[in-house]
């Protein structure tokens, strides 16, 4: 009778070990996972590499924070570098990342020409590049997955066509002055461009001055300080591919002892904060929105990539163009 009930034992242990067994599956990876839908993995934690330009302006912290909150906060891990704006260091966090074998690469260009090099040696080590608010201009889109960013021709297009509409009546030449961003960026390339398709169609706008500021407030400021030495009477407009140097420039013009915003109407891109208590004092007359905070789609993206879905070569983030009659009203919601 006992030897029956050890057997009877033996055989119920048994058949409860193969039970358990079967309620937790493993993939062919050998990663378990028990429940959910089909079994399938959900995008395990990756080991992201960061290359950013550096952190220039108000739009360079924003754009920083958010896609580095949101690659920390959706449990992935994060090799971060900030190249002072300088190409070589660039190239050099990006064969880091190689050689620490991360699993992925989001990398926004300082300039649009010469990664093409290192962005193969990502390609042959197997590692998916994904491009983000600065684009390259070279033809081989197989070195990187997507671009998520701006549309800056566009903006460069909605700049101008506030500027002729708000000087509908006004006689006579209309002189502008321009600073430029990083030279050979996209985001001053293309902003340029934007901006003189407009022009080309107003004749009596003319671009006096054209000089990089590097988008920088300090050089923004001493670029401006040499237009309004050289021209400072015949200035009416200027036109800054971003806002941090128009307002390194608004401190200029005041210092030469005119009104920015009156005497010479001032246009920045980017709408960050500084820019609206510009406007908000009067001292800057418009901003073009350049939306920094795609930290979360950029995650979404990744991570479908890794899922195995197919991604578009382009995608461009919503943005819209901000006034001084609306600063006041609108600078306590503004996110950067
Ligand atoms: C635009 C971004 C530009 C910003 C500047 O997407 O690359 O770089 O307009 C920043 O403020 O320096």
């Amino acid at each position: 009778m006992v030897i029956q009930l050890k057997r009877f034992r033996v055989v119920f242990l048994m058949l409860l070990i193969i039970v358990l067994a079967a309620c937790s599956s493993t993939n062919t990876e050998g990663n378990t996972n028990s429940g959910g839908e089909g079994g399938e993995a959900s995008s395990d934690k990756l080991v992201i590499g960061f290359s950013q330009v550096g952190a220039e302006s108000e739009w360079r912290t924003a754009n920083t924070k958010s896609i580095k909150s949101a690659i920390t906060d959706a449990g992935h891990e994060l090799k971060f570098s900030d190249a002072q704006q300088k190409q070589e260091n660039q190239i050099k966090a990006i064969r880091s990342f190689i050689a620490q074998k991360v699993d992925a690469i989001v990398f926004s260009p300082v300039v649009e020409t010469g990664f093409e090099t290192v962005l193969k040696e990502a390609k042959d080590a197997g590692i998916p590049v994904f491009l983000v608010d600065r684009a390259v201009d070279f033809e081989d889109d197989t070195l990187w997955v997507t671009f998520l960013g701006s549309d800056f021709v566009e903006e460069g297009i909605k700049a101008a066509n506030w500027l002729v509409e708000e000087m509908e009546g006004v006689d006579g030449d209309i002189n502008i002055v321009e600073l430029q961003g990083t030279v050979g960026s996209a985001p001053a390339i293309d902003r340029k461009e934007g901006f003189e398709q407009v022009m080309a169609e107003h004749p009596n706008f003319r671009i006096i001055k054209s000089q990089s500021g590097d988008f920088t407030r300090a050089k923004g400021k001493e670029v401006m300080e040499a237009f309004l030495k050289s021209d400072g009477e015949n200035i009416d407009v200027l036109y800054a591919h971003n806002d941090d140097m128009a307002i390194g420039a608004i401190q200029a013009i005041e210092e030469y002892g005119l009104k920015p915003g009156e005497d010479i109407t001032v246009i920045g891109v980017d709408a960050v904060k500084g820019a609206f208590e510009a406007m908000a004092a009067g001292k800057m007359n418009v901003t073009v929105e350049c939306n920094p905070l795609f930290g979360p789609q950029l995650v979404e993206l990744i991570e479908a990539h890794f899922a195995g879905e197919t991604l578009d070569k382009r995608i461009s983030v919503e943005e819209g163009i901000y006034t001084m009659d609306q600063a006041k009203e609108l600078l306590p919601t503004r996110k950067y």
